[in-house]
């Protein structure tokens, strides 16, 4: 609490009320003002209020002499600095949040009863945490790895939490094997290596027995994996879940986040050099986003199915290794969320944050999909174990903008102060209070599914199909993509030392894609396996029949999907887009104060690279500041390079191996590179030759500036790929 035990120093008055002035267009904001504290003006004392004059030295005996156990500051200050660390989250350690709104379009009355998707006037603030899965809280942002997408909606009903991903699929079809998928994927065992990478034996000995995992492999193989911006990724529920409407009709629905700025990668050459030059690369590039006032935006897109379709698909609806093409039911985007403010502490917020599948709200429900019934119970219980106990909800960013009130008492650290004698229900004293509330007036009632079944450890039969969609995936793709999937899969199985696990994976990419299977079979320098036969499903259980748990492969009417292929995402924006401008002394200063003022105009962020930090002497003799030297930056941090004429400054850039190194790169990473006529000779000096597409050699600034706005916005050319003889 920032309440002062003081009076007020003169003069302070005004800043106090500045720092605690709420901002009433968000709800949970709001709620959180009272929890957050800020030192500034304020005197130190300890946690219990006692001033402090000295907190330089320890009590002693004597200047020289030894510490007084009496010293009650220094004890209280050591520890809680010895207790300040909680265990890291299982899966999902490494992330990064905001705070945002929700508002949706159109009220979606028709299929669901939630406030927050009936009211349009409503705002709904949101609380989102982006993550890695498999790394520790300290890794790099850049491993290839699924995205966790999680979003906590603070609705007038209660939280709702959609905590997906940023695939729509997922490796495994029940919960049962998710502990042997995250021990697999983990570090091994015995030596903890390798750190925050798919890319070792005992994944793909996993993944090459549960040929469940092929469609989600596609993904995970795919730039999907290794994200420009995690403003720049799709979010999925993953799950088929329920929506019920005011009349109690019920539909399925897939939930679906759609970038404004499109979905984009990074090369997986530049994904490895990101993780050395800045781990922090995807949350600094939220955080700056968010600080500068480029908010990331998505929209909510819904798929929905009647009751009545749930069996005319050829997959599923309760599979998780199942999409829904959008060719078979569009999505419906329904409202946006807008990112635009910073946790003010990352602990208190983005650490402490408890998301769980099993958070709805009324309209709202579940299905019986395997995985996600497992979930149910497994977030709650995680919790427990990561907070240190039941009372993890009194956190102040995990508390709902609306009151709570049970019989539910007590625990490690609870904050409540219940008033009253009566703590259980039914109860006369207490007037039988808090009082259970009826579905008309907005209690929470499941969906009364018609459930006639055997109690029976199975996997239904219509799961068995593992193949025909990631078929589908990989045939969605376009010839770059496809290219790097092929590159990700060698990368990753030559990484397995274990050759018969090299080769059982060969006999699964073959059900996908014969040519992708023999593709990386050459890069692993080993044969195909003769006669592939559809392979077992995971181990079969110990009174199980081998023929019950066969995989196979299904047909798939949409034969590719627009969707799916990153190629066909937005690109006509440069927004919050990084352009180097490459700069030494002599540079033509009008030449970057007319394309910097170009391409800042689209909210583009320009930064001048130098030989050295200081000032840049144009060669009209004004000065210009140097952002970064060559030093500092990096090629992989930006996603444009400009390089200006001005004879000087390119003849000393070409004295400088960095700058040289600096253009080949991003030029191997198929980025967009601009420069004067009078720069050729340093394009010369790298690998190009001269202008080809995305490579801009132009004399009149605002042809340039045109011609290099929309090289930017389509992101890459990876075309440039197909020679591969960049040595930078
Ligand atoms: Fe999970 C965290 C997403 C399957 C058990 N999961 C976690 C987070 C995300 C997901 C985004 C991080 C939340 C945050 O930022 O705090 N998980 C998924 C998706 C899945 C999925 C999209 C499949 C569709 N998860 C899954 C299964 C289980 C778990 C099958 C267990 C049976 N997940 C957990 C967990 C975590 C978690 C151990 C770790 C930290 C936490 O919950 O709060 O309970």
């Amino acid at each position: 609490m920032s309440k002062k035990n003081t009076p007020p120093k003169k003069g302070t008055e005004a800043a106090i009320d500045k720092k605690l002035v709420p901002q009433p267009e968000n709800a949970k904001t709001e709620k959180l003002l009272p929890h957050t504290a800020d030192a500034t003006d304020e005197q130190m004392t300890t946690n219990h209020g006692v001033k402090i004059s000295d907190d330089q030295n320890s009590l002693k005996a004597g200047e020289r002499g030894a510490t007084l156990l009496e010293d009650f500051i220094l004890r209280e200050k050591i520890t809680h600095f010895d207790h300040e660390r909680i265990p890291e989250r299982i899966v999902h350690a490494r992330g990064s949040g905001a705070h945002g709104v929700f508002k949706l379009y159109e009220s979606q009355s028709a299929f669901t009863k939630a406030h927050f998707l009936n009211d349009i006037e409503t705002e709904t603030p949101v609380f989102v945490r982006f993550s890695t899965v498999a790394g520790s809280r300290g890794s790099s942002d850049l491993a290839r790895d699924v995205r966790g997408f999680a979003v906590k909606f603070y609705t007038q009903e209660g939280n709702f939490d959609l905590v997906g991903n940023n695939m729509p699929v997922f490796f495994i079809q029940d919960a049962m094997k998710f502990p042997d998928l995250i021990h697999a994927v983990k570090p091994e065992p015995d030596n903890e290596i390798p750190q925050a990478a798919s890319a070792h034996d005992t994944f793909w000995d996993f993944i090459s027995l549960m040929p469940e995992s092929a469609h989600m492999i596609m993904w995970a193989m795919s730039d999907r994996a290794i994200p420009r911006s995690l403003r720049m990724m799709e979010g999925f529920g993953v799950h088929t879940f329920r929506l019920i409407n005011q009349q109690g009709e019920a539909f399925f629905v897939k939930f679906h986040w759609k970038p404004l700025l499109g979905v984009h990668s990074v090369a997986w050459d530049e994904a490895q050099n990101i993780s050395g030059k800045d781990p922090d690369f995807h949350r600094r590039d939220l955080w700056d986003a968010i600080e500068s006032g480029a908010f990331p935006e998505w929209e909510l897109g819904l798929q929905i199915v009647p009751e009545a379709d749930e069996f005319k698909f050829e997959f599923d609806l309760l599979d998780p290794t199942k999409l829904i093409p959008e060719e078979l039911i569009p999505v419906q985007r329904i409202g946006k969320m807008t990112l635009n403010r910073n946790p003010d502490n990352f602990f208190a917020e983005t650490e402490q944050v408890a998301f769980h599948v099993g958070h709805i709200v009324p309209g709202i429900d579940f299905t019986n999909d395997p995985l996600m019934q497992g979930r149910l119970f497994s977030y709650t219980d995680t919790q427990l174990i990561r907070l240190g106990g039941p009372n993890f909800h009194e956190i102040p960013i995990n508390r709902p903008v609306v009151s709570v009130h049970n019989n539910q008492r007590d625990g490690f650290m609870r904050q409540t102060i219940n008033k009253g004698k009566t703590s259980y229900s039914p109860n006369s004293l207490g007037n039988n209070d808090p009082a259970q509330v009826k579905e008309e007036d907005g209690g929470f009632t499941s969906y009364a599914e018609r459930i006639d079944a055997r109690k029976i450890r199975a996997r239904s039969d219509s799961f068995f199909d593992h193949f025909s969609q990631a078929t589908l995936f990989f045939n969605s793709q376009s010839e770059p993509e496809k290219n790097h999937i092929i590159d990700a899969l060698t990368f990753e199985l030559g990484k397995v030392k274990t050759v018969t696990i090299r080769e059982r994976m060969l006999s699964i990419l073959f059900q996908i894609d014969d040519t992708l299977a023999k593709k990386v079979a050459y890069g692993l320098g080993i044969e195909l396996p003769k006669n592939i036969s559809f392979p077992v499903n995971g181990s079969v259980p110990a009174d199980g029949k081998q023929e019950d748990y066969q995989s196979r492969k299904g047909s798939s009417k949409i034969k590719a999907s627009a969707a799916l292929s990153m190629a066909n995402t937005v690109k006509d924006t440069i927004e919050s887009r990084k352009i180097a401008i490459l700069a030494a002394d002599g540079v033509n200063g009008d030449a970057i104060s007319s394309l910097k003022a170009a391409l800042e105009n689209e909210g583009a962020i320009t930064e001048i690279i130098a030989p050295r930090l200081g000032n840049v002497l144009t060669s009209g003799k004004y000065q210009l500041t140097a952002d970064q030297s060559f030093l500092t930056a990096a090629s992989v941090l930006f996603d444009a390079v400009y390089i200006p004429g001005g004879k000087n400054s390119v003849e000393a850039l070409l004295a400088e191996p960095n700058a040289v190194h600096f253009i080949n790169e991003a030029y191997k990473h198929c980025k967009a590179i601009a420069a004067d006529q009078e720069a050729l000779p340093l394009l010369n000096a790298s690998f190009i030759k001269g202008p080809e597409e995305g490579v801009i050699v132009e004399n009149d600034h605002s042809v340039l500036a045109s011609k290099f706005r929309a090289a930017i916005a389509g992101h890459r050319f990876w075309e440039r790929e197909k020679p591969r003889k960049v040595p930078a």
